[in-house]
């Protein structure tokens, strides 16, 4: 009907995925356990991930390594993009910060750049768009004058913006990620559950940890093979899935988002 918007139920393909080459530094980026990374492996897991995009019709630009940057692999942490615009990030990790500056010519191209000035802290990884709002992780990473600075930004594309408390884990999106405008699938005593209650989303809960970040494009779903009861359960829900192997990203912490900065095309919602 004339006027009428069409609504996006589902997070559309990316019209770009912006990636980076695993810096030969990884084994050394920041994590949590001790557990080694094999850089080697990281290499062809991530050489996967990129086929995998581009078999599903992404056009993927992949940046050149910045060895000097353990954690420059992780690309969704150094830019919010909200639509026209876009939030460069000021990462919570004082060692993660160059990688912002490193980005910026990579996005210029493509959207209007808006900065994050001190004492703000942000990380792409906290922030989850379902529909028309942006939830943002209240983290180890994320402050709330972080999350003020993105809802400035976001307010420039039309999205509302809602903070919430990560209790447990580093990132808001390494305990959930959206299917749809209504249902989030989680991983439960990781953030505050009630408040996404509370804003009508319906919780489904991910059968193994690194089943709950996922990456949805239209009807295909991009699960980690660390997660396979999580891969059956979405098969049964009608998704085509795809089993990823990113186990050395997963040892620095990481998960399939956070692999990629994701920008739309003609539709409004991607993931
Ligand atoms: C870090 O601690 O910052 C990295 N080793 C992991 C970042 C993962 N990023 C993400 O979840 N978006």
């Amino acid at each position: 009907m004339e006027g009428e918007r069409q609504e996006v139920t589902r997070p559309a393909p990316p019209a770009l995925a912006i990636c980076r080459e695993v810096p030969a530094s990884f084994a050394t980026c920041l994590r949590e356990s001790d557990a080694s990374i094999d850089v080697d492996r990281a290499r062809r897991q991530h050489a996967s991930y990129v086929d995998a995009l581009r078999s599903l019709g992404i056009t993927v630009r992949v940046l050149p390594a910045l060895d000097e940057l353990p954690d420059s692999v992780f690309v969704e942490d150094a830019a919010v993009i909200t639509g026209r615009h876009a939030l460069l990030t000021r990462p919570g990790a004082p060692s993660r910060r160059s990688e912002v500056d490193a980005i910026r010519d990579a996005l210029a191209e493509h959207v209007d750049l808006q900065q994050v000035p001190p004492p703000a802290t942000i990380d792409g990884g906290d922030v989850l768009r379902v529909g028309r709002r942006l939830f943002v992780g209240v983290s180890t990473r994320t402050n709330e004058e972080g999350v003020s600075e993105l809802a400035r930004v976001a307010a420039l594309d039309g999205l509302e913006t809602i903070s919430i408390r990560v209790t447990r884990g580093l990132h808001l999106k390494s305990a959930c990620t959206a299917l749809d405008d209504s249902i989030v699938l989680y991983r439960p005593g990781c953030v505050d559950e009630s408040a996404l209650r509370s804003h009508g989303l319906t919780l489904v809960e991910a059968r193994e940890a690194p089943g709950a970040n996922v990456l949805v494009f239209g009807d295909d779903v991009l699960v980690s093979t660390n997660a396979p009861e999580t891969n059956s359960a979405l098969c049964d829900r009608g998704w085509k899935t795809r089993a990823l192997d990113i186990s050395e990203f997963q040892r620095g912490d990481g998960a399939l988002s956070c692999l990629s900065l994701r920008l739309p095309g003609t539709s409004e919602w991607v993931t």
